[in-house]
């Protein structure tokens, strides 16, 4: 299998380290396909023209969720996937696209920059730290994809927004971070400095 990926993106990075984690390195090529580039292989692979985008069997799968799966099952589904998961999974896939639309927001033209989605998304990335904080009452289960998910989204609060305080009154996710930050998989994924 391929994974087509680019180094900045927190989706590609979450099937990367997932890759790692379930030791399916020599199952999965990784091939660096920056999306704003539009190159051939990524647009043949996935129409929508973004990556993540695993190709199995000549056919491209888009969606890091979709693509965890299959790397999940490729693994014999070693991690707890309940409904309960896949809810925190959502929830956390949704703090990403949340933070990245925050992310799109700060590059625009500042003619067109708009404070009301500005404020709109960091809005819903507050209230979502804030619910999987309160929920995450079980003591952290760390091998989960949602725990994966949260730690990728709050790791690209560091990396895109340093001066964000989301550790402030969190400190169980400030420590399901910590656990996932000092894995090797996470160490192998991190996004380049200068990007
Ligand atoms: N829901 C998708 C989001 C993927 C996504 O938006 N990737 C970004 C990079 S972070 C991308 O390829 N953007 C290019 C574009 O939107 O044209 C997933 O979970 O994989």
């Amino acid at each position: 299998m391929q994974l087509l990926v680019s180094h900045t993106s927190p989706y590609a990075r979450k099937c990367r380290v997932l890759v790692r984690e379930l030791g399916l390195q020599d199952k999965v090529e990784e091939i660096d396909a920056h999306p704003f580039e539009d190159g051939e292989i990524l647009l043949r692979a996935n129409p929508l023209g973004r990556v993540p985008c695993l190709i199995r069997d000549g056919k491209g799968y888009p969606e890091s969720t979709l693509i965890g799966e299959i790397l999940h099952e490729e693994a014999g589904y070693p991690w707890r996937y309940d409904w309960e998961d896949q809810r925190v999974e959502a929830l956390a896939s949704g703090l990403l696209d949340l933070a990245v639309g925050r992310r799109v927001e700060m590059v625009r033209d500042t003619a067109i920059y708009s404070d009301y989605w500005i404020g709109r998304r960091e809005a819903g990335i507050a209230r979502t730290l804030d619910v999987l904080e309160s929920e995450a009452k079980r003591g952290l289960e760390t091998d989960t994809m949602g725990a994966l998910t949260i730690a990728i989204a709050v790791s690209y609060l560091d990396f895109r927004f340093p001066e964000s305080d989301w550790r402030s009154g969190r400190a169980k996710l400030s420590a399901l971070y910590e656990v996932w930050a000092a894995r090797p998989s996470f160490q192998q994924t991190k996004p380049p400095a200068d990007a």
